[in-house]
């Protein structure tokens, strides 16, 4: 198969200040492997995350489960997690589910929404429910058709609808590789979804050559809605990275600025990537190395971003950076 010639060696903006992993495997109190592509919200007064663990590996890329498990935390840095998972596939209940996985999480008028990516015998879905107050579970309000996936929502509705970005799986009609694009969509209940529109595409980011799409949910700033996305490049003579036998992707992170009024609107996207694996735990520990993934974004009050991604899709990790430096990186020339 062909694809788009290889990219150099990324490496992080120096705007990001990486500040380890918060969460890994000793963290949790029941079977768990890989603690990874969480979502984070401030939530009631404290900062909730709900991560995605991969348990038991069986070799290669099988795994014996998946479930969604759920911390808290007064500083957004020390975290506990509760005692059971906050989701498995038999709480779930969807029909021929297989894998629950990537839930990110959104806070629209004092309620917690969560956006998950589910597996099923036809295909790849995307799921929008609203989290319990008593975290006891979700309420299920719609499911994708196939095969769609990496939903987030926007913390407030444009014209009176809600926003949501997305990524489908639009093999056939662009060359037959997986070559995917980031779309974003409206809804004037969360339930039905329509207004679909293409936001970003993978041409468009310098250090992708396979696919984008999102990461984190939108955050507001004067200046606009400050967006993460993943980009994915691809190597074929990259070979063993991690604990499969080839491993060819590498998934860094961009950020993108989008008009408050009208989000279908890039205001400008990063030049060169925000967070790209460098660090020992992102490139050389863990079951796919050389992968960031992010999937929490929260703007404090002094202005600092706390941004949540996975790494190596087995650990947890915080960076921080300054918000007027991100807003600068997505304008900026260069
Ligand atoms: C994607 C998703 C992500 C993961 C990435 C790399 O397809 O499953 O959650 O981080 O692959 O394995």
């Amino acid at each position: 198969m062909n694809y788009e010639p290889m990219l150099p060696p990324l490496k992080s903006s120096g705007v990001i200040k990486k500040r380890g992993i918060i969460l890994s495997k000793k963290d949790i109190p029941y079977k768990a492997d890989c603690i990874f592509n969480a979502g984070v919200a401030k939530y009631k007064g404290r900062y909730v995350m709900i991560f995605r663990n991969d348990y038991g590996h069986r070799g290669s890329w099988v795994f014996e489960g998946c479930s969604l498990g759920i911390a808290f935390s007064d500083d957004g840095i020390s975290w506990s997690v509760e005692s059971e998972p906050f989701m498995t596939l038999e709480k779930l209940g969807i029909r021929e589910c297989k894998r629950i996985y990537d839930p990110r999480l959104t806070v629209i008028e004092d309620k917690l929404f969560i956006c998950f990516a589910f597996d099923t015998e036809h295909g790849i879905r995307g799921g929008v429910g609203s989290v319990r107050e008593d975290f006891s579970g979700i309420d299920i309000l719609s499911l994708s058709s196939p095969d769609n996936r990496n939903m987030v929502l926007f913390p407030e509705k444009t014209d009176g609808k809600y926003v949501r970005l997305e990524r489908p799986f639009t093999i056939y009609s662009r060359g037959g590789k997986d070559r995917f694009d980031l779309w974003i969509s409206k809804s004037p209940d969360l339930k039905y979804w329509g207004e679909e529109n293409l936001l970003l595409a993978v041409e468009n980011v310098p250090y992708a050559n396979d696919k984008i799409g999102p990461g984190a949910p939108p955050v507001r700033t004067d200046k606009g809605w400050l967006t993460l996305f993943h980009a994915v490049d691809i190597d074929n003579t990259r070979g063993k990275h991690g604990w499969e036998d080839k491993w060819t992707k590498r998934y860094s992170a961009g950020i993108m600025l989008l008009d408050l009024r009208n989000p279908e609107r890039v205001i400008g996207v990063s030049k060169l990537p925000l967070i790209a694996p460098e660090e020992e735990y992102e490139t050389e520990e863990g079951f796919r190395t050389n992968v960031v993934f992010p999937g929490g974004m929260i703007l404090e009050d002094n202005g600092e971003v706390k941004i949540y991604y996975g790494a190596s899709d087995t650990f947890e990790c915080l960076a921080t950076a300054d918000v007027n430096d991100l807003i600068n990186l997505c304008i900026s020339e260069k």
